[in-house]
């Protein structure tokens, strides 16, 4: 089956009891048992529910993994592939990477005696060298949030399995449309399905997806334990929007590339961080694991002051100032003061997110009216 065929069909059946062809949202808790242990399949929505595992099969088929498990949050999904670690072991993660992940990370993690190590990924030497006897996981955001790095997940992959580590990729900015980390060796591949899974700016969701048994069965082990399980109508909402998800992309790629381009040129721009242009830095590792370069983009204004930012973040009229991303709508970010403000200043500074930095989610609007609205913006 093909990628667009799967975002439709994938793992999909149609509904057995009355022929629905569309799942329906089992708003139950809970499942009728026979006798104690004789039942349907489903016992209690916390381990299973009809609607969520529709959804679940679709999340599996289309990173082309054998399991697909939805939690009510990206950080859920995190969350999830953190507890099969102990204390005492060492995590290796990209030095750019969403700010809630890094607080998770830092503030939840580190307390329980997990150690790590944030490294520029740019250079797959950086991860090699972080490897110590204690490490156990790679942790790779690519592109990255909110800089658009990229990480040659190929190469990391293999440097993991040389040395008996799990890699696991965040694939929320990419989609599977552009990008199936399974298929580059990953182990596990983790969502935000929030953004462009769900694609439509109305559900908070997480996703895993695996394709080794052994390792499905210790994360839903995990996810049924410790609870955090997505919604039944969040799951028919999230089914909904894999259903156009490769269209969306396309357009997603499209206009990213089109706005992009715009931005390199405009006199007020400073610099674009965009994986489509070929000046970026990783450009050629993109191009080899990348179907499409997607819709996110960063830029900075030549005017470095945070008063002149939030005057431009101000200005727009169809691109909405919002946290979040991977809608049908444009959305326009600071990361400074907003996505990224769980991160210290001082590392934040380090690594480029300045006050100005702005973060673009461009959507599947007419480009000409998104460039306009930019352009106006900018001023
Ligand atoms: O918000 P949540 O569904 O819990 O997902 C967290 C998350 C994980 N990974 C990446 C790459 C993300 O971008 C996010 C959430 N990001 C935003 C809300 C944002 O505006 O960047």
């Amino acid at each position: 089956m093909k990628f667009n065929t799967k975002t439709i069909h994938g793992g999909q059946q149609h509904e057995p009891s009355t022929g629905a062809v569309m799942t329906p949202i089992f708003q139950t808790s809970t499942y009728v048992q026979q006798s104690p242990g004789k039942h349907k399949g489903y016992e209690y929505s916390r381990g299973e529910n009809p609607t969520r595992h529709a959804l679940e099969k679709a999340f599996a088929s289309i990173e082309n993994g054998t399991h697909g498990l939805a939690f009510s949050s990206g950080l859920a999904a995190t969350d999830c592939v953190l507890r099969l670690f102990n204390s005492g072991d060492h995590i290796i993660a990209g030095d750019d990477l969403y700010g809630g992940s890094y607080r998770m990370f830092t503030q939840l993690f580190e307390k329980y005696g997990l150690t790590f190590s944030f490294v520029d990924m740019n250079n797959p030497e950086n991860v090699k060298n972080a490897i110590t006897e204690n490490t156990k996981l790679i942790w790779l955001e690519t592109p990255t949030n909110p800089l658009l790095k990229v990480a040659d997940i190929e190469v990391i992959t293999l440097i993991a399995k040389e040395n008996n580590l799990l890699t696991a990729v965040d694939n929320t900015f990419a989609t599977p449309y552009n990008q199936r980390p399974l298929d580059l060796g990953a182990d596990i591949v983790m969502h935000s399905a929030t953004k462009y899974l769900g694609g439509h700016s109305d559900v908070v969701m997480g996703a895993l997806m695996v394709k080794d048994e052994e390792l499905a069965k210790q994360l839903h082990f995990i996810q049924f334990a410790a609870g955090a399980v997505a919604g039944p109508m969040d799951c028919f909402l999230a089914l909904r929007g894999v259903k156009t998800l490769a269209l969306r992309v396309q357009r997603h790629n499209e206009n990213g590339m089109r706005v992009a381009e715009f931005l390199k040129n405009h006199s007020k721009v400073q610099s674009v961080y965009y994986p489509g242009l070929e000046d970026h830095p990783n450009h050629e590792v993109a191009n080899k694991q990348m179907n499409g370069f997607g819709g996110m983009l960063s830029f900075r204004l030549k005017e470095d002051s945070r008063e002149a930012t939030f005057k431009v973040l101000e200005n727009f009229k169809i691109i909405t100032l919002a946290e979040s991303l991977g809608g049908v709508e444009s959305l326009v970010n600071h990361p400074a003061t907003m996505t990224h403000a769980s991160i210290p200043a001082k590392e934040r500074e380090k690594l480029g997110i300045t006050d100005s930095l702005i973060r673009l989610s461009v959507g599947v609007e007419d480009v000409y009216d998104l460039i306009e609205d930019i352009n106006n913006a900018i001023g």
